[in-house]
């Protein structure tokens, strides 16, 4: 056996550095809010530098806030084997989602400089601005502007519930990097996460072999009706934004198990104005989330969700502001990136299975212009987005094991 195929990573280390990282931007329960720019999303971004800087990486920050840590290889003109995530968080956020990708990235190479191993092309690690989508909506935003998805100003113009631009917030924090995202190339990209999901649990599986994400659109509505006083109005009189609203959403939930078993469609975000008990709401914000594996039966969803709107809006008589704001369709992940992780997994002896991410990754978007696959972990009840989220540390180690081992096959490769 080779010098670097006995390599194998520091599980306690990287479970000690997952820990550290959860003590910035704590969450009330257990987990982390570290929503994407805030104060808290610096300090995250802060430590990951300096650990890097620990075992002289060379960091890149593009004009989207993405950070890249580099360790060079033998031959530095080849593209670098990248693999990373995301640290920001969702409001009620777990310790692991995204945080463990981007500090198992930093485990590999931790091992390699412990090691002295030098592979043929460099490899880094990245850290995406934005992926969870929560503050500044849609999700992946940053690694979407990587792969030529979106345009920077858009990015850049994308508010905040409170007004704040995405563009303001990234110089606030003082992230906004000179280089022009999506300039430096990526020669293949491993993204490792927690499931989020109860498959591999469930079949008692140590490892997904990713091959491919669920494709997703985002909406926001607005629907006008009228303030009026809750006792002196008679029913009849009534342009009540939230009956109607509460119609609509019990459709979306409908909607999603009348294309059972793949399709899922969630409400998630909502604000009711005046949000006075006893006003009669006027106007009504919120989100629909609708995802499903196949690309035609997304398609269906999408246009019989706008026909059930118009026609709940139609008898409500209210004035509805219904625009989609992310159209995400389904991808696949390249063959050998995916044989490299399942070559690891097969020669490290964990049990593993071909798995669809539930989730949206970055990766789902970087796919699109650079070899791509991902390497999942179980967690506990298939929990995520959640502060009860917790994964094992000896899942959290073998995911990082194979991740270290696809990420030599590939830099280490022939003419690689
Ligand atoms: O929405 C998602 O799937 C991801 O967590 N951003
Ligand atoms: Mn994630
Ligand atoms: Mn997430």
């Amino acid at each position: 056996m080779s010098e670097t195929e006995q390599l194998r990573i520091d599980g306690q280390r990287l479970w000690d550095s997952i820990m550290a990282m959860g003590e910035i931007g704590p969450g009330q329960q257990g987990g982390s809010c570290r929503l994407a720019l805030t104060d808290e999303d610096r300090d995250g971004r802060d430590l990951f530098i300096r650990w890097c800087e620990e075992i002289g990486c060379r960091i890149s920050i593009d004009d989207m806030g993405n950070i890249f840590a580099r360790r060079d290889g033998r031959d530095n003109e080849l593209s670098p084997i990248v693999a990373g995530s995301h640290l920001d968080t969702q409001p009620h956020g777990g310790k692991f989602d995204g945080i463990y990708g981007v500090l198992a990235a930093l485990e590999v190479l931790r091992t390699l400089h412990d090691n002295d191993v030098v592979t043929k092309a460099p490899v880094e690690v990245v850290m995406w601005t934005n992926e969870e989508g929560s503050r500044f909506a849609p999700a992946m935003i940053a690694s979407g502007v990587y792969a030529g998805l979106f345009e920077k100003d858009y990015a850049w113009s994308i508010t905040d519930s409170e007004g704040n631009s995405l563009g303001d917030e990234l110089k606030r924090i003082g992230y906004m990097g000179e280089m022009p995202c999506g300039q430096n190339p990526i020669g293949a990209l491993f993204e490792a996460h927690i499931e989020q999901g109860p498959i591999l649990e469930a079949a008692n599986h140590q490892i997904g072999v990713v091959t491919g994400g669920q494709g997703q659109h985002w909406y926001d509505v607005r629907l006008k009706g009228q303030d009026s006083h809750a006792g002196s109005t008679p029913m009849s009189c009534r342009r009540d934004a939230l009956v109607a609203a509460a119609e609509i959403i019990t459709m979306v939930q409908t909607l999603a198990l009348k294309f059972a078993p793949h399709a899922v469609s969630t409400v998630g975000e909502m604000s009711v104005l005046p949000n006075s008990r006893n006003t009669i709401p006027g106007e009504v914000f919120f989100s629909i989330d609708i995802r499903n594996p196949y690309a035609e039966v997304l398609a269906k969803m999408a246009a019989q969700l706008a026909t059930s709107i118009a026609a709940i809006v139609e008898r409500h008589g209210d004035e509805c502001e219904f625009k989609e704001i992310w159209d995400k369709p389904p991808v696949h992940f390249d063959l050998d990136c995916i044989a490299a992780v399942e070559h690891a997994a097969v020669r490290l002896g964990y049990s593993h299975q071909h798995i669809v991410s539930g989730a949206g990754h970055d990766a789902c978007q970087v796919c699109l212009v650079a070899p791509t696959s991902m390497i999942f972990v179980p967690c506990a009840g298939g929990l995520s987005h959640n502060e009860q989220e917790s994964a094992e540390p000896e899942d959290l180690e073998a995911g990082c094991n194979v991740l270290l081992h696809a990420m030599l096959a590939l830099a280490n490769k022939n003419g690689a």
